[in-house]
């Protein structure tokens, strides 16, 4: 497992981009990325990379499981005896580490204080996304794991349809999705699981509530597994009961909005393009003012990652990279419909991972 992940080649790449960065080394402090390049998932860790070391520094909490998760042929597993931040002063100090990278991002102001006071020789770069750039383009064993995550979301679609009826709790939907995917490998749900009922799916982001479902309803489902550290993220709008005709219409203009866009999914697309193909079907409709979130994003160790698909994308699609896709129509007072696949790029074209049935459901 650890071989297939290539953590070899992913550090060489971070380490490639040293140089464009004026830093000798870098300090990894972001918990997924410090994951995506050793494995490790505890929840306290730091990283040093510099040209020709790696260090992965925790504590005793984790030694055991550090060791088990992590390619010790390529990092140096450091327990910590003393604080962190001594820790660090002596690795930087002990390599002559003149320019560190570090990741400003992912650490508080006091941390990076602590830093600047005790590295008072090393210079303190600010390195904003060396590693989330290489995250976009996924490899094989990385894709295995979101194929995997996506078919565990599309079993437990499959199997809420047969708990769905009137008199329950979006709270119970949500919990019975997420109880199944567990049972089905899923480390954890990959966010807070959106039901969303009635007027409330017009919330794009309206997580489950005690609010019970009642005939008529609308009920978008926004969920997602976590399976071996990669997410997974699908959107179905069901009706409870039998559909209205503008129900009925309006979901058609979104899966219509939806589909093109999956199917003008390839390389070198530009990501706003693609945001643009599903915009202007909804608009041309009269509903543009309703879909007032972007198209979709990417999806990996993170639920939502780069690269944005928005209008503002300045990202090409490429072989390797997943992004959803998930245009929808959000009414208030009236309820709302969204659609989300996920899509895997290739030279081939498109290749969608999560398989549900997009036929409007009504339960
Ligand atoms: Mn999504």
């Amino acid at each position: 497992m650890i071989w297939e992940m290539n953590y070899e080649r992913k550090i060489g790449k971070v380490r490639e981009k040293f140089e464009e960065h004026n830093i000798e080394a870098m300090l990894i402090t972001n918990p997924t990325n410090i994951f995506y390049l050793s494995g490790f998932s505890g929840s306290a860790g730091y990283v040093l990379l510099t040209a020709e070391k790696a260090y992965l520094i925790t504590d005793f909490r984790y030694e055991e499981q550090a060791q088990k998760e992590i390619p010790l042929h390529i990092f140096e597993l450091v327990i910590l005896s003393t604080k962190i931040i001594d820790k660090i002063k002596d690795l930087v100090e002990n390599e002559n580490i003149k320019k560190l990278g570090i990741e400003t991002k992912y650490m508080t102001v006091d941390f990076y204080n602590e830093l600047n006071k005790n590295l008072s020789h090393c210079n303190l770069v600010s390195v904003k996304s060396i590693i989330e750039e290489l995250r976009i383009v996924k490899n094989e064993e990385e894709i295995i794991r979101i194929k995997k995550a996506a078919k565990i979301a599309d079993l437990a679609f499959k199997h809420i349809v047969k708990f769905i009826k009137p008199g329950v709790k979006e709270f119970e939907v949500a919990a019975e999705i997420e109880y199944f995917m567990r049972r089905k490998g899923a480390s954890k749900a990959s966010f807070d699981i959106i039901a969303a009922s009635g007027e409330r799916a017009a919330l794009p982001h309206g997580t489950a509530s005690e609010k019970e479902l009642k005939k008529g309803d609308l009920l978008v489902m926004d969920f997602g597994a976590v399976y071996k550290g990669y997410c997974s993220d699908i959107t179905r709008t069901v009706v409870v009961g039998k559909a209205s005709e503008e129900q009925c219409n309006i979901y058609d203009i979104v899966l219509e909005a939806q589909k093109r866009a999956l199917q003008a999914v390839a390389v070198n697309m530009p990501c706003s393009e693609l945001d643009s193909v599903a915009r202007n079907i909804i608009e041309s409709y009269g509903y543009g003012d309703k879909f007032g979130h972007s198209l979709g994003h990417g999806v990996g160790i993170e639920v939502h990652e780069p690269p944005a698909v928005s209008k503002n994308s300045t990202v090409n699609l490429s072989p390797g990279m997943v992004i959803t896709i998930e245009p929808g129509i959000y009414i208030e007072g009236w309820g709302g419909v969204r659609i989300e696949d996920m899509v895997l790029v290739t030279e081939q074209g498109p290749q969608v991972l999560t398989t549900s049935t997009k036929e409007l459901l009504e339960i």
